[in-house]
């Protein structure tokens, strides 16, 4: 006999970002969907203002870190977050460039992910300033599975010093 609820909750992190239309609008959208789609929302960041990061020939991003309660393996994941982008209206994929939205997997509790096309950790977070002070914000001592180092430690030691400001929402 099976138990009412044989499921296993992960806590993931997403990044969302947007620098096209309604920057506000575009993320309480996505916010939205994940609801409905990927898990509950544990935690959420403040909004940030963020000069790109990458490519500076383009608008200022808005930023923020969701930690998400899911049942969804990686894969499926990732499918749902690639369906939530296409039903928001992202269409390019330039490295780097301009987008309605992105949802990027920062991390799937302490896995570690190494595929074609899904790699988790994100191998890039612990540059970028716009990922690690929202994340400082909700998740300051979560260690990182690779790096071994705290959230709060990688914001200290990175060198990106690209404006970050948060907005008061
Ligand atoms: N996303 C990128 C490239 N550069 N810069 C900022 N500030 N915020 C982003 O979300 C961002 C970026 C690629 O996904
Ligand atoms: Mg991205
Ligand atoms: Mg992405």
């Amino acid at each position: 006999m099976q138990p009412y609820n044989t499921k296993r909750y992960i806590n993931i992190f997403l990044c969302l970002g947007s620098n096209i239309g309604n920057r506000g609008a575009n993320l309480r959208d996505a916010i939205l969907l994940i609801e409905k789609n990927i898990g509950k929302i544990a935690k959420k960041s403040h909004v940030y203002e963020t000069q790109p990061w990458g490519e500076p020939n383009q608008d200022p991003f808005y930023n923020q870190v969701l930690m998400v309660n899911t049942t969804l393996d990686p894969r499926d994941l990732l499918d749902r977050i690639s369906r939530a982008e296409r039903e928001l209206g992202r269409e390019r994929q330039e490295k780097w460039g301009p987008r309605v939205i992105d949802i990027d997997i920062l991390f799937y509790g302490k896995r570690i992910i190494r595929d074609k096309g899904l790699e988790i950790p994100h191998p890039e977070l612990h540059k970028r300033g716009f990922v690690l002070a929202p994340l400082m914000e909700i998740a300051p001592e979560f260690e990182h599975p690779l790096l071994h180092k705290q959230i709060d430690d990688l914001y200290m030691d990175c060198l990106d010093e690209s404006l970050v400001v948060r907005l008061d929402y």
